[in-house]
């Protein structure tokens, strides 16, 4: 019996060309690195990590699926995943190949250029443990409402994406332990389509330890069920998006939790005290309405979050 072929992401070697990664990603969507960092640094954060994930935290165990284990502020709790995994060299630079735009504009009748670098838009640890269901294919710009026209004829052009990201895996991700899915070519669909989780195109992003996943934030992907009987399967899942989605005043610095607490609450989610739907502007995974409140019920659900 032969085994079922399946489709692949393109493998491409660390130190290849970026030209290489570029245009497996603006035909693909994505695509796996080999060798993006060293077994040691894996074992490192993971180790860095460990502590948040078995610590009593009120979202543990809470968000769905019930047997996921998050590490949220990862770049705070893990040196090695913001200076490893974050700022490594090659996601930086495809990060800024596909996120930075420079932009004109008129001052009187003079133009000038301005150019806009991405920023951190998310980064956790999501350890997926066995007994945990996959999640549903989704497209992770859904947040900003990002609206896709199809593309698949003439294929992407620059600017069309707002987020890209990066996977580095705690452990060998497989079919069994719940490898991240993806749809090569997804990125390139309009939105008058879905994707189906029985599509034969559906890749599994399997990984050894120091490999790592790049993906642009349209692909259609999710997290897979966890079959194994004893893998945590840990995923170091950091996203950047263009500099231009933030607010012009960084209101929840310049209006801190302790200076808007007596303020009414339509003052507070108008300064992004509440997210904005779909889970944009999460602090710890929740709405941070949390912040503020006395009353804060670390067992109340998570009524505003919709994690799938
Ligand atoms: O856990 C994974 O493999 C992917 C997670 C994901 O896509 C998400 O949470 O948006
Ligand atoms: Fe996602």
């Amino acid at each position: 019996m032969g085994s079922i072929e399946r489709p692949t992401l393109q493998r491409i070697p660390v130190h290849a060309p970026i030209e290489v990664f570029i245009e497996a990603i603006k035909k693909d969507g994505g695509c796996i690195c080999t060798n993006y960092v060293s077994p040691e640094d894996i074992a490192t954060a993971n180790a860095e990590v460990k502590p948040f994930l078995d610590a009593d935290k009120p979202w543990q165990g809470k968000l769905f699926p019930p047997e996921t284990r998050r590490c949220n502020r990862l770049l705070w709790r893990s040196p090695t995943c913001r200076e490893k995994f974050f700022m490594h060299p090659l996601y930086q630079a495809l990060g800024e190949h596909f996120l930075a735009e420079t932009y004109p504009t008129w001052y009187d009748e003079k133009c000038h250029h301005y150019t806009s670098h991405p920023l951190l838009s998310a980064a956790l640890g999501i350890d997926v443990r066995p007994g945990a269901v996959g999640q549903r294919l989704h497209r992770d710009d859904k947040m900003y409402h990002t609206w896709h026209t199809d593309a698949t004829s003439t294929g992407w052009t620059q600017g069309r994406d707002n987020g890209f990201g990066v996977f580095v895996p705690g452990i060998k991700t497989t079919v069994e332990n719940g490898a991240t899915r993806m749809l090569p070519g997804s990125h390139l669909w309009g939105d008058d389509r879905g994707a189906d989780p029985n599509d034969p195109n559906v890749c599994y992003a399997e990984m050894d330890v120091g490999e790592a996943a790049f993906m642009l934030a349209s692909t259609f992907h999710g997290g897979s069920t966890n079959n194994s009987k004893d893998q945590n399967r840990m995923l170091y899942a950091i996203f950047m998006c263009k500099g231009t989605l933030r607010t012009e005043f960084a209101t929840l610095i310049e209006y801190p939790p302790e200076v808007v607490k007596p303020w009414s609450k339509e003052v507070q989610a108008r300064l992004g005290y509440k997210i904005s739907s779909p889970n944009c502007g999460m602090v710890d995974m929740r709405d941070p309405g949390f912040l503020l409140r006395d009353d804060f019920d670390p067992e109340a659900p998570n009524v505003d979050v919709d994690l799938d």
